[in-house]
């Protein structure tokens, strides 16, 4: 297929955009992207598809979504709103663990009909690639189960599915005070299995006071370099527990969340090349005051990807062009960084080097928008101007 017509932003260097441009694919590959003027002739017999003119951009990533889960939390929206915090709610046994409740209690195939709608709204919201993590099981069986769901996903929607073992999300009341139990007993097992069935494409964690310290998350990352899978981290979200150096020191892909990022992380960070995810929908949801270090991250250097957190408690969002408003809105993020965050830098996020810009080899997953500037896709507030997809060289 050949776009023409198009308003280009290929993403190899910031947005810079090119008017006029055509887009050819082979396959779900790109083959040349360029000047509509400077076409070679080999690419000019390829059935069109005219842009009118429209904005082009890579499709869009989310790169941080626990996707997968069942109930809901409305009830604790309530309470937040009567004054009580995230951590009084988790300890007290709601939070992750009322997920958890529901979502033990339910099938392979209950949740996967309720996943299947929440992943149909980052689909309009121009997603073609996205990353789905397990966390709401913690216990062998139910963390498998949801990673099948994660790769029957994958399956069922034309969206690329990453699957991220997080068995670490949470400590389940039948371990309490006893998380290096909980990690050896569930989450190392789990994380075997998930490997053995090819499930699990990288590992991740919850560093918090509520959750797990560096020390008792250890054999999960040896384990996982054992296994050759990259880690990431849910780091320095309600506190700084120097989960992000421990994560960089691990070359992790990412380090999640960061509002109480030290220096010494983002230093950290900047050395080993880890992905700063900053995930402004939980920021919103839980009123939080602290900033992510945004010019710190900025100024060493470290890529920021941004992402939904599509989950039940802490961000029931399910736009990714939203995530990207409010990226800029709360965090100052510029709306070039922002789609830099759900575009390249989102793809490095979860280390898949075929996509997230638009380039000749690269995986020919693209949105087309009822827009003619990027910025507008950070401007408009909760409204997708997304026009259609192309989804591994085929629109739709
Ligand atoms: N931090 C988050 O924001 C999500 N997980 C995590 O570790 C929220 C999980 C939840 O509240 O259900």
């Amino acid at each position: 297929m050949l776009l023409t017509h198009a308003t280009l932003a290929t993403m190899t260097g910031g947005y810079a955009l090119i008017p006029d441009a055509a887009v050819a694919m082979e396959g779900d590959r790109i083959a040349w992207a360029g000047p509509l003027a400077d076409l070679p002739a080999a690419y000019r017999s390829l059935p069109e598809h005219d842009c009118a003119g429209r904005l082009v951009t890579p499709g869009l990533i989310d790169c941080h979504t626990p996707a997968v889960f069942a109930g809901h939390r409305a009830v604790e929206f309530e309470l937040r709103l009567k004054g009580a915090s995230y951590e009084e709610i988790a300890r007290a046994g709601g939070g992750i663990l009322s997920t958890v409740i529901a979502t033990r209690a339910a099938s392979e195939e209950e949740l996967l009909a309720k996943a299947l709608p929440r992943v149909d709204q980052l689909i309009a919201s121009g997603a073609t690639t996205i990353e789905v993590k397990s966390g709401y099981g913690l216990t062998v069986g139910d963390e498998l189960k949801m990673l099948r769901v994660a790769r029957r996903i994958g399956q069922s929607r034309p969206v690329t599915v990453q699957a991220t073992h997080l068995a670490a999300h949470a400590i389940p009341p039948e371990f309490k005070g006893r998380a290096a139990a909980y990690i050896a007993e569930v989450a190392l097992p789990s994380l075997r299995q998930a490997h053995a069935e090819g499930l699990v494409d990288a590992v991740d964690a919850f560093c918090e006071g509520i959750a797990f310290s560096i020390n008792e998350l250890c054999p999960l990352f040896a384990e996982a370099k054992a296994f050759g899978l990259p880690v990431k981290l849910h780091a320095e979200q309600l506190s700084d527990l120097g989960g992000a150096a421990f994560a960089a020191g691990h070359g992790a892909l990412s380090a999640d969340h960061l509002e109480y990022l030290s220096p010494e992380g983002v230093a950290a960070m900047a050395r080993a090349g880890t992905v700063a995810v900053i995930l402004p929908g939980a920021f919103y949801t839980l009123r939080e005051s602290q900033l992510p270090p945004i010019a710190a991250l900025r100024a060493a250097g470290v890529p920021m990807a941004v992402a939904t957190d599509l989950n039940p408690g802490s961000s029931p969002m399910a736009s990714l062009t939203l995530a990207m408003n409010m990226a800029c809105t709360l965090f100052r993020l510029t709306p070039e960084e922002a789609l830099l965050g759900t575009t390249y830098h989102a793809a490095r996020a979860l280390g898949l080097a075929d996509r997230g810009r638009i380039a000749p080899g690269l995986r020919a997953d693209m949105c087309l928008w009822d827009a003619d500037h990027p910025a507008e896709l950070s401007y408009r507030i909760g409204a997708t101007a997304l026009h259609q997809r192309i989804y591994g060289g085929r629109l739709g």
